[in-house]
């Protein structure tokens, strides 16, 4: 999968994508993420990539050509199958987004900053608008961070044991059981004694307890659904 990210501060997005299993990813060829710096599409010799708004208001709004001009670049080497815009108000990502967007070859993110991008933009190039949550970040970089992340460590062949992604949190609207490693006993806390018992049916009849009993606890709407 190659994930393409339009941003005016690619300096955010160095570090998210250069450990751990994103990291992996890459190494394996399983995923390659290339930022773009919008300036480099600048319409003037000033870097501008942004003007204020039509009708007043404060905060820059990101301009049509630069972001026109970006976008038809890098179609010319590659057929997105989404480009996508972070923004609070788009579709609130989750698990099933990141599982069907896992599925594609090419994704094409644009992060805006300021107040935003052209509302053209949105309509003529965009076409999915995703938001991570119900509060407002200063850009969509950080954001974008988090959504390659979901998508990438389901990538078949990223994470080192294939199916552990089908036991986490979510995956099938339960959340995660607890886990435990050594030492057996910490500080007079002892791990439960079925897991040291090493019969594989009754762990996993105890850990399908467990996640319901947290879900019924902690997050009863995801079992209405
Ligand atoms: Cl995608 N962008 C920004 N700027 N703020 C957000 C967001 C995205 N999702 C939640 N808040």
């Amino acid at each position: 999968m190659t994930i393409d990210i339009i941003t005016v501060v690619p300096e955010l997005l160095e570090s998210p994508f250069g450990h751990s299993i994103m990291k992996r990813a890459q190494d394996k060829g399983l995923l390659t993420v290339t930022t773009h710096n919008l300036r480099k599409w600048a319409i003037n010799k000033h870097a501008q990539v942004d003007d204020y708004p039509y009708g007043g208001g404060a905060g820059m709004v990101l301009m049509c050509e630069p972001l026109a001009n970006a976008i038809d670049e890098l179609q010319k080497d590659k057929k997105f199958d989404e480009i996508i815009y972070m923004t609070p108000d788009g579709n609130r990502f989750n698990q099933q987004a990141a599982n069907q967007l896992s599925l594609k070859e090419n994704l094409l993110i644009i992060c805006g900053h300021y107040k935003g991008i052209d509302e053209r933009i949105r309509e003529q190039y965009v076409t999915m608008e995703i938001s991570i949550g119900d509060y407002v970040l200063s850009g969509g970089e950080l954001a974008a961070a988090v959504v390659v992340d979901a998508i990438g460590r389901l990538i078949p062949g990223v994470l080192s044991d294939e199916t552990s992604a089908l036991f986490d949190s979510f995956q099938d609207n339960l959340l995660a059981p607890p886990v435990y490693t050594r030492p057996a006993d910490f500080r007079g806390a002892k791990v439960p004694e079925i897991l040291m018992q090493g019969d594989p049916k009754k762990v996993e009849a105890w850990r399908y307890e467990q996640s319901v009993e947290r879900t019924q606890n902690r997050r009863p709407d995801l079992l209405k659904d």
